[in-house]
């Protein structure tokens, strides 16, 4: 059955079933949910757990008083439904203070107050059980560039990231960070604009090993990049730590679609290469929607755009599944063999350099071998219609 259960690790956050509909050109179109409400419904359709931003669960401004009660509150329902806490996150782009980004911000008041609202989210996420904290920069990025020099505050993010990793190991808390690009919107450009700048940014950390990346779907597909291609490159590091799945049509906003329902091909793509389907290893985090109904949508139409995202998950696993089982397909991507050459490739070495050197190859007859490509296309577009 196609029906998701806890076991299959799909999360939502609140910030995304919770979603009321606005936009940039129009107010709420449904009713804000309670965070204990939405983890009730959460639990109906299946869900293993929910994630947050600081402010979506506590009201920036709120007492400690409130935030206590709150968290209490949140915590009974979590347990009531059997809900988990995988990841939380600041928002660090909603208050008018971060008009000009938070971590890199030119004002060091600014930059001050980001990192003192993060701690606070921090302890609030791990006391939740989070074990992922994900950033997004939000307005980490310009507007116009006269305004600052690039490498200036690509320091400060860094002087910032490393602050907060010594946080948490000064805390002694049990978590790791996770790094969300985005190319631009809401600021016409932002650092660090793909999982491969991020990627790269790592390595200039104290503590690289604590930190990974949470590509988005929607962000790399704005880009008009291959989100497969980032997601494979974070994962042979070892830094898929979070993934946000959702949907977008490319050289658009940053649409936030049910997840399979623009580019069913890259989604079955990506559900492949998660799965593991063809070989290599599986991503065995959590699938994460960071996506929202349609404006159009109530509150039934909000958990049906729930329940579509994890079945169309699901329901593409099984297509990668039998995809890769195909003895067509296994026929046409197998590992080519060639002895001679399979011996002089891999590490360096002076006898490889005049082995390769002294290499005697059919390139024209290699040139014009057919390598099955689109039988091998067509199978796929086949087994994805439901048609093998
Ligand atoms: C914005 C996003 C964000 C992040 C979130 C979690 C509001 O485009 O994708 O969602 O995913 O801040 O880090
Ligand atoms: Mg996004
Ligand atoms: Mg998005
Ligand atoms: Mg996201």
């Amino acid at each position: 059955s196609f029906d998701p259960t806890p076991a299959d690790l799909f999360t939502f956050g609140l910030w995304t079933v919770g979603n009321p509909g606005r936009d940039p050109f129009g107010g709420p179109t449904r009713p804000v949910i309670d965070p204990c409400d939405i983890v009730e419904g959460l639990a109906k359709v299946g869900a293993y757990g929910v994630n947050f931003h600081d402010d979506d669960l506590v009201r920036f401004g709120s007492s400690a008083a409130e935030r206590d009660r709150i968290v209490r509150d949140f915590k009974k329902a979590l347990d009531d439904h059997g809900i988990v806490v995988p990841m939380a996150t600041t928002n660090l782009f909603g208050q008018p203070i971060f008009k000009d980004g938070a971590f890199s911000s030119s004002d060091p008041r600014v930059r001050a107050f980001a990192l003192a609202k993060t701690m606070r989210a921090m302890d609030m996420g791990v006391e939740l059980g989070a074990k992922t904290y994900v950033f997004w920069g939000g307005r980490e990025g310009t507007d116009t560039d006269a305004c600052r020099d690039p490498r200036t505050a690509l320091g400060w993010m860094r002087e910032c990231m490393d602050f907060l990793c010594e946080y948490a190991v000064d805390q002694g808390y049990d978590l790791k960070f996770a790094l969300e690009a985005k190319p631009n919107e809401p600021r016409g450009d932002i650092y660090l604009a793909t999982t491969g700048h991020m990627l790269h940014f790592i390595t200039t950390l104290a503590r690289p090993e604590m930190v990974g990346v949470n590509p988005e779907v929607a962000h790399e597909t704005m880009s008009g990049l291959s989100f497969v291609h980032g997601v494979a490159q974070a994962m042979e590091q070892g830094k898929l730590f979070h993934i946000d799945l959702n949907g977008q049509k490319i050289g658009r906003y940053d649409q936030d679609l049910r997840f399979g329902s623009e580019d069913l091909k890259q989604a079955f793509l990506l559900v492949r290469l998660l799965e593991g389907t063809a070989g290599g290893e599986r991503y065995t985090g959590p699938r994460h929607f960071d996506a929202h109904a349609y404006r159009t949508e109530d509150r039934a139409g909000v958990w049906e755009f729930a329940r579509g995202c994890m079945r169309t998950y699901k329901i593409l696993a099984e297509r990668a599944r039998a995809f890769d089982a195909d003895p067509e397909v296994q026929a046409i991507v197998k590992e080519r063999k060639d002895a001679t050459c399979d011996s002089l490739l891999g590490g360096y070495s002076a006898e490889k350099v005049k082995g390769l050197k002294a290499l005697e190859l059919d390139v024209e007859a290699i040139g014009v071998e057919g390598l099955g490509y689109e039988r091998l296309d067509q199978i796929l577009t086949e087994h994805l219609m439901g048609a093998r």
